[in-house]
């Protein structure tokens, strides 16, 4: 069965960029939610359960097709939520750069660091409706960015996400109501730079 992955900081830890309350909403009832409606529809298909999220996401097109939506939107959600609470911290990304093979490849696909966070503010403030933007890494495409709607993500689509910003309204609306790139642009302050750094590291071993 899987379970709601511990938090490693509390609720009011990225106040005031996040707030406490829409973190303990968003950690405590709409990731707990994920996981339930994936370990109810996994019911009856114990050989799936010995999968990590990350896998049953990868390998959603041969998984059979009475699954096929409940994984893509808790099994998702799931995963997704799991990258997303260790992406961001406390302490973390105020005026601090990612560095390392990380930097030198977004240097070499965006030319700096601004251009880079400016596509991908641009591209999660452009998203219609739920969804998520990513940075990814393919073995074909490289380090690229792109949003995808409601709870998919880079794993459905053979990539591997390195970094992720949930822009569903649920994650930002008790503290922004209606102003995402308030949000958007709160999000810099609390990436968790090293986690990220190292997602990438392991994505192009
Ligand atoms: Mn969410």
């Amino acid at each position: 069965m899987f379970t709601l992955p511990k938090l490693d900081y509390g609720y009011e830890a990225l106040e005031p960029y996040i707030d406490a309350k829409t973190m303990e909403i968003h950690y405590t009832k709409h990731h707990q939610t994920y996981v339930d409606k994936l370990n109810a529809a996994l019911q009856g298909h114990d050989e799936l359960l010995s999968k990590s999220v990350e896998e049953l996401c990868g390998m959603i097109d041969t998984l059979p097709g009475d699954l096929q939506t409940p994984v893509r939107n808790h099994g998702g959600g799931h995963a997704n939520h799991s990258l997303f609470w260790k992406i961001i911290g406390p302490n973390a990304g105020s005026g601090v750069l990612p560095e390392g093979s990380l930097m030198t490849e977004i240097e070499k696909v965006f030319g700096n660091f601004e251009a880079f966070s400016k596509e991908f503010s641009d591209k999660a403030g452009a998203h219609f409706g739920s969804g998520w933007c990513w940075l990814a890494w393919g073995s074909e495409e490289g380090l690229h960015i792109h949003s995808l709607p409601n709870q998919e993500n880079p794993y459905m689509h053979g990539d591997v996400p390195i970094l992720g910003l949930d822009v569903w309204e649920h994650a930002y609306y008790l503290k922004y109501q209606n102003r995402r790139p308030e949000y958007i642009a709160a999000f810099w302050n609390v990436v968790n730079w090293q986690e990220v750094e190292k997602r990438f590291a392991d994505a192009t071993k």
